[in-house]
This record gives C-alpha cells, structure tokens and sequence, in this order.
C-alpha cells in the first residue's frame, strides 16, 4: 500500500515552462477584472436568480429571447479595465444556469440563438487581444440545466423538469467538448477559472470536504494544459490547490482572513493567489443592492492583497443593455488615477515582511520597500526590521523626503499633516 501510495504521488503535475512564465506574469499584474453577465442579468437579482426564485428550465429558457445587449462595446470594457490600471479580465462564458456566452456546437442554449446573435467570447478575446490585456475564462462545474449534470444544488423546486441523478460521463464530454471551442477558437488564453466543485462537498468547515462526484480533473486539467499549456487552472473549490492546478483563488476574502466564512483553506506557497471581491454585495447586476465599497476601501483592498502576495480580481456585474453603471465606472477610474502615481508599489511586488496592520501594510520589491499608510500617525514604528541599512525614505509621490530612523532593527517613521485618503506610500531604499 505505501508503495502504490508512492507511485501515485509521483506522478504529479509538472508545469511547463510556458506555465511557469504566465504564473509570474499573474502574480506581477496584480489587478483584474471579473466580469458577470449574461441572460441571468435581465431580472437584476444577481446571478443566482434561477435557483433563488425557484425558476425551471423551461421558464427560465425564455431570457435567451431578451438577451440583446445593443450596448455592450468589448473596446470600451477593454479600456475600462485598462484605465483602472487592471491586467488582466475574467469573463464568465458559462455560469451556474448554463448559458454558453459563445458560439458552442454543444449546447443550443447559447448567445448565437438570442437576438443578439453574436459571440460575445470573440469580440471580448479579440479586443484583449488587441488592447494587450490577458483574457481569463470563467466555466461553471455546476449546471442547473443540463440533465447529466448529477447537481445538488437546488435538487427540490427550481430544478423541476429534470430527472434522474445524472450522467457524469456524458457531462464530462459535454465540458471537454466546450473547453476545447474556448482554448481552440479565441487565441491565446491566460487561464481558466473553474466554479462549482463546491456543489459536490459538504458545507465550508466540515471535516469532511471529499468529493461525492469524481470530477476526473487529471483528465480535464490535461486537456486544458495540452491545447494551451500556458493556461492556468484555478478552482473555486475553496481547498488547497489540487494537482494540474497554477493558481489559488479566494472568494470575496484575502488570503488568511476567511471573513466571508468562505475560506477556510491556507494560502499556498507554491501557486499565485488571487481573492475575488465585488464591488457591492453582488456578482452579477443587482437592482437592490446599494452597498457599495468606497474608493478608499477598494484601494485598500487592492493593496493588502498585494501585501499578502495576492492578485485582486474585481468584480462588476454589467446591466443587461451591455452598459457598465456609473458607480463600478467611477470606482475603477479612481483606482487607475491612484495606480498611476502609486503604481510601483503594486505591480511586480511580493508580500511584505508583516501581515497589515491597523495603520496600512507593507509590500516590496527587491531592497526597495513600500510602507502604504491608510491613516495618518505621529509614529510608525515597525520591529524585526529586515534589511541592516536604510539609505533613503521619501514619499513616492513627489519623491519629498520622510525623517525615518533606523536603529537596532526598529524603524520609526513620522507619518504627519496630510496624507492620500486612499493610500499614501513611503518608499524605503535598504541594503544589508
Ligand atoms: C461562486 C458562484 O456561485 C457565484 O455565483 C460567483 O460566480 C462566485 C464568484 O463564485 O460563489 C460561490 C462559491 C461557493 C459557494 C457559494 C457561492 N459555496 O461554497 O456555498
């Protein structure tokens, strides 16, 4: 037994060079965009409305008929995500209801048969493509439609008029088939971002999370990294990254925190991490919900995630003309005005020495470190300093200088008078 159990670990996933590359072109870029739209947006109660209101299949088919996003404009969400400073953009081409964002063979349920009739996959690839941003793609595991889908979320009521317990085989042709269209038809794709193996475990914090479903991801991660093998594999399984997996996402939480009770696994040392977070409380296009996070919190969410090693990936749920509300455009337009003067304190960083503090956090790049204040103090004092010398402290914004000491590996730095509301940045030039 111990033998087999030593073959089967040693056939782990060794990523390829092509992989290692994109990984550290992730974890550089810091900033995305997740994007949640579809059909699922007309009734404006987030994504989740099929299963929420109980709806069935043949009722819910109807939004396929409504779907005509005479608005949307992929050049303009591409410079949006570009303006805010963002990298990269995570577009959802399948969610939970299984709507297919593409023009796919396998499914009818699909944007070529809305009035719309075009693919909203392409334009998007194209104009990344074109704009020099990389495009994620986001595929639910999960389908409340499909009836080989052995599902468990929403068994009773909205599922009526499926039968049986599934097909697994059948599923998983159907989602090799789909994966295949979207790493064969688009061009290059910067990962895949996978959703819905929660459906299949017992709840968050159960001592028992195994699978009741055998997913056959050797299978499906092989495929993905044998048409692409760049592309990185995230999945939403809220566990430690799998075998074949690139990167390590947290839902609507930093790496450590788990405040939405969503995270309960480690950052990994060995994958990027990314937290997804929305900018209300919605993922896709809510008309109730006015919970918005301010500019500052944004920031301060962007930089902690880079303080603790981690991407942000954040969210808008478009509206279902295609149009982007006023309140995601002026968030992310303010965060690209900071981002431009405060920029290299982000980008191409790691994690800082310490964990954030109730003043700000630390991230770094090499020997230079940056202190992001959020709040004005008298004194920072930061102990266990790492590096032996500070030869130069001043702020990154006009490069006007700070009164830091360094003495006995206890760094005090007087933090007066008015500082950035968003983030204000000291830069420390250090040797050893
Ligand atoms: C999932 C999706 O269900 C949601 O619609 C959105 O796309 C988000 C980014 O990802 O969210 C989850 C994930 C896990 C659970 C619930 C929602 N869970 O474990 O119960």
């Amino acid at each position: 037994i111990c033998l087999l159990k030593f073959n089967l670990s040693a056939q782990t996933y060794t990523p390829s060079q092509s992989n290692l590359e994109n990984r550290k072109w992730f974890s550089d870029a810091r900033f995305g965009l997740f994007i949640h739209w579809g059909p699922f947006s007309i009734p404006g109660s987030g994504e989740w409305v099929m299963n929420e209101r109980k709806v069935n299949v043949e009722n819910y088919s109807r939004l396929e008929k409504f779907f005509n996003p005479t608005d949307f404009n992929a050049a303009q969400w591409v410079s949006t995500a570009k303006n805010a400073g963002m990298k990269y953009i995570t577009l959802i081409t399948r969610h939970h209801d299984g709507f297919s964002m593409w023009d796919t063979k396998y499914s009818d349920f699909n944007i070529m048969n809305t009035p719309y009739k075009k693919d909203i996959v392409k334009m998007m690839a194209d104009e990344c493509h074109k704009q020099g941003i990389k495009l994620y793609l986001y595929y639910s595991l999960l389908d409340w439609r499909r009836e080989d889908y052995p599902h468990e979320t929403g068994k009773t009521g909205q599922s009526s008029g499926r039968k049986g317990h599934g097909n697994y085989a059948s599923y998983l042709a159907f989602m090799k088939n789909q994966l295949t269209e979207l790493l064969t038809n688009y061009g290059e794709i910067g990962g895949i971002w996978f959703d819905g193996h929660w459906d299949q475990t017992a709840p968050e914090g159960a001592a028992d999370r195994s699978s009741r479903i055998d997913w056959k991801y050797d299978e499906i991660y092989g495929l993905i990294h044998k048409l692409q093998p760049q592309c990185m594999i995230g999945n939403n399984h809220h566990l430690s990254p799998f075998s074949g997996e690139d990167f390590q996402m947290f839902e609507q939480d930093l790496p450590g925190e788990n405040k939405s009770g969503l995270s309960f696994q480690e950052a990994s040392a060995k994958v990027p991490l990314e937290a997804c977070v929305t900018m209300n409380g919605s993922w896709g296009f809510n008309l109730t919900d006015n919970n918005y996070k301010s500019n500052a919190e944004l920031i301060h969410t962007l930089v902690k995630a880079s303080s603790l090693g981690a991407n942000l990936l954040l969210n808008i749920g478009p509206m279902p003309n295609g149009e982007i509300q006023p309140e995601f455009l002026t968030r992310l337009s303010s965060m690209g005005d900071w981002l431009k003067v405060y920029g290299e304190s982000i980008y191409g960083t790691e994690a800082g020495y310490q964990k954030p503090q109730d003043w700000g956090c630390i991230t770094k790049k090499g020997s230079k470190i940056f202190i992001h204040v959020f709040e004005a103090k008298p004194m920072i004092t930061l102990k266990d300093f790492p590096f032996k010398k500070l030869k130069k402290a001043y702020y990154l914004r006009d490069n006007s200088g700070v009164k830091a000491t360094l003495k006995n590996g206890i760094l005090n730095i007087p933090v007066a008078g008015n500082i950035n509301p968003n983030d204000e940045v000291i830069v420390l030039e250090t040797a050893n």
